[in-house]
């Protein structure tokens, strides 16, 4: 018997056997119908005195990705989960469940509220509903507990790190492991249950005890972790309830889970997780996109090493262009330390290593990529030189070859008019260390091909990548609103905040760096190179600061050359350079400035009201499609705190209203720097957030 391939449960029966079949396209996420489903083929299951054993397994790349995470935020729809899940455990006759592809949250938890497990090669379970702001809320907590170590669970819940099958087995989470099909797997097990050779038990009805220290060992560890998010400490707090009684510890869940639902942190790392998803959302998304079989870069610094890492880690074979054989060769063993590095950090098998370098070509010759299908220039930062690059590539290369350039601020459009192929030509803007950082700007220059861009993407998506779409301008999106904001810190550096403070301040907002500590580690000479570049035409009524020009000028670029705005002689501690602090007050003495303080409050107020409007005007121009696809670029690329979900996402919580008004005040000290974005005006006077731009 079995019904319509629509519904998002199907039950079928074979002799004693009740299966029950997952089928919610594409991750079997638990919204209302499959929880409903759900309830009611339990019931009829139990209800059928034919019926021995009842097997859980679903269609598709996993049993179930958890609950539905479009339903979050709205009002919830019975039946709830952790009543499903309960009723599945009560069930007279025993359930099981088989375990395939990625089965998280909810879905893990479905598993656990069954009589035995079942998990399939390849298969990865996890909780991580911490990384959404929330905690595990249909049993998790109670149940993980009662079927493995305690260590080990409070490890996977506070997490919300996935374990291959292989390690869950081991730990207790999983009975076996068969290598069939999810619905095979289902009937075998089902049938070893009947004939005795799979036990099953409620793990409600498991005993455990709770080790005190160990909770408290965890949230200790956790309130030290910057930021000290919510939802793992009250995750772990969750987990201590396993002391109650099974019934008295899943209320005590739920109440903490819906403490977590209401919070600003899960609206702000569920926003980072659609984001992620919603940038692929591009007009040219339906163009046919070029395959991608080898590739060339042409650069052998630290962006060209990055970026033919990354390929190679993608699959994608490279010949890899320097100037002399030495500097071929010094290229070649960095990218060999970058994979060493990736299989040392487990990223990467040895093997995949061995293959990955037999797979690079280190060579001075130009004309080796003729047959090329992708070239990506990540030559020094001078247009002069990109020209000559691309004048020769379009004579090299084949018809037909994406011609990428890494530039992170010159102008796409001049680049792609240096051929005689400007379809061809696209911005692949990669951020340092290449082979490392999510981020992608993909710069569409006037004449680029729909089929070009598509390309950009399949590669992204091939090499981890979150790709988001920019239009031409200085800096595109994310270098654009950074040398906008980067004012700001420094105009209080030189008004009297210490950059130590500043630092701080941005810190305990959350950033895993403040902006001066970037600037060591980025290396200063490179905004030096940037504003020096800017200055012809630099507006006579900016304020310019020149504390950084003059710490460039002593040749102190940051970490690189062991000083700049702080000291690093030891790697453990970052103590300020007494001779940038001393340049700092002579710069100030020289502006005429008096110090004044700065409130830390004050300082993330106007560092991040300068983001938001320099944001605003980027997607107001379309340089950014949408906000949302802004917030991604600050969450992938340049360490915005993610449970913030992005400097747009932010705004949406201080209002345009409120950020208007901010910026008159400031406006009174400096009425060029701090002016008002016209969407900003634009959504205070209609009443609409950023968030609703996205839905536009
Ligand atoms: N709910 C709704 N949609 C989901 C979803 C989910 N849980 N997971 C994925 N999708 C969508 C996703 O938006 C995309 O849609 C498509 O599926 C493919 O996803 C009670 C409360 C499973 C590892 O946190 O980590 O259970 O953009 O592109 O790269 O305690 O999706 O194509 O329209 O990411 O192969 C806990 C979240 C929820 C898992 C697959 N579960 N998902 O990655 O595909 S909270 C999660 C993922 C919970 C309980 C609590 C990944 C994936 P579209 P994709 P992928």
């Amino acid at each position: 018997m079995s019904q319509s391939e629509t519904m998002p449960v199907r039950v079928e029966t074979e002799g004693e056997i009740g299966l029950i079949c997952l089928n919610n396209p594409p991750v079997n996420a638990l919204g209302a119908a499959l929880r409903q489903g759900l309830s009611d083929a339990i019931d009829t299951l139990n209800a059928d005195p034919q019926i021995r054993v009842i097997a859980i397994h679903g269609e598709g790349r996993a049993l179930s990705a958890g609950a539905d995470i479009r339903e979050f935020g709205k009002p919830p729809v019975e039946p709830r989960l952790p009543d499903v899940l309960d009723r599945i455990e009560a069930s007279d006759k025993p359930v099981i469940a088989v375990v395939h592809g990625t089965t998280l949250g909810g879905g893990l938890e479905l598993a656990l509220s069954c009589h035995a497990r079942i998990g399939l090669p390849g298969a990865r379970v996890g909780l991580p509903e911490v990384t959404l702001g929330l905690l595990p809320g249909a049993g998790g907590t109670q149940r993980l507990p009662r079927l493995i170590a305690l260590d080990k669970a409070i490890d996977i819940i506070s997490s919300g790190r996935q374990v291959p099958i292989d390690e869950a087995k081991e730990l207790g989470i999983v009975d076996r492991i068969d290598d069939a099909t999810p619905r095979e797997a289902a009937l075998a097990g089902a049938k070893a249950v009947r004939d005795g050779s799979l036990p099953t038990r409620r793990t409600a009805e498991i005993s455990v005890d709770l080790d005190p220290a160990l909770i408290e060992a965890a949230t200790e560890r956790l309130r030290k972790k910057r930021p000290a998010l919510a939802a793992p400490i009250k995750a772990v707090e969750a987990v201590a309830q396993i002391a109650k009684p099974f019934a008295e510890g899943l209320k005590a869940e739920r109440a903490l889970f819906m403490e977590l639902m209401d919070s600003p942190d899960r609206q702000g790392l569920i926003h980072a997780f659609n984001a992620e998803r919603a940038v692929k959302r591009i007009p040219e998304a339906q163009a046919e996109p070029r395959k991608i079989e080898t590739a060339g870069v042409i650069g052998g610094g630290t962006m060209g090493v990055g970026i033919a890492t990354a390929l190679l880690q993608a699959g994608i074979p490279v010949t890899l262009i320097e100037m002399a054989p030495e500097r071929a060769e010094a290229a070649k063993a960095a990218v060999t330390r970058n994979l060493d590095g990736a299989v040392k950090r487990g990223k990467m098998t040895a093997e995949g290593r061995d293959k990955a370098l037999a797979a690079l070509t280190a060579t001075t010759k130009l004309e080796s990529l003729a047959p090329v299908d992708l070239v990506i220039e990540a030559v020094f930062e001078e247009m002069s030189v990109k020209a000559e690059i691309f004048g020769k590539l379009d004579r090299i290369c084949k018809a037909g070859a994406v011609l990428g350039t890494n530039t992170s601020y010159l102008d796409v459009n001049a680049i792609a008019e240096m051929t005689s192929r400007p379809q061809d030509v696209i911005g692949l803007h990669f951020f340092s260390p290449a082979h490392v950082m999510r981020l992608l700007e993909v710069v569409v220059a006037d004449k680029t091909a729909p089929e070009v861009v598509a390309t950009a993407w399949a590669l992204a998506a091939r090499m981890k990548k979150v790709a988001v779409r920019s239009g031409v301008c200085d800096g595109f999106i994310g270098n654009r609103i950074l040398a906008h904001y980067r004012k700001a810190a420094d105009y209080m550096l030189l008004d009297g905040a210490s950059f130590e403070q500043i630092d701080r301040a941005l810190e305990d907002f959350g950033f895993a760096m403040g902006p001066f500590a970037v600037g060591d580690l980025a290396g200063l000479d490179i905004g030096w190179a940037t504003r020096k570049r800017k200055a012809p035409d630099r507006p006579p009524e900016e304020r310019y600061v020149t504390i950084a020009d003059r710490i460039c000028e002593n040749g102190w670029f940051g970490r690189k050359t062991g000083r700049g705005y702080y000291l690093y002689d030891d790697p453990k501690t970052r103590k300020p350079n007494p001779d940038a602090v001393a340049i700092v007050e002579a710069e100030r003495k020289a502006a005429g400035v008096t110090p004044r303080e700065f409130s830390d409050e004050d300082i993330t107020a106007r560092y991040m009201t300068a983001m938001i409007s320099e944001a605003a005007r980027v997607v107001q121009e379309g340089v950014a499609q949408r906000p949302v696809d802004v917030d991604a670029v600050f969450l992938f690329g340049y360490g915005f705190p993610r449970h913030l979900g992005g400097p747009l996402n932010y705004a949406d919580r201080i209002g345009p209203k409120a950020l208007i008004e901010r910026i008159e005040a400031y406006a009174s000290e400096d009425a060029h720097y701090w002016q008002i974005p016209p969407l900003l005006r634009e959504l205070a006077d209609t009443g609409r957030s950023f968030a609703d731009l996205n839905k536009d």
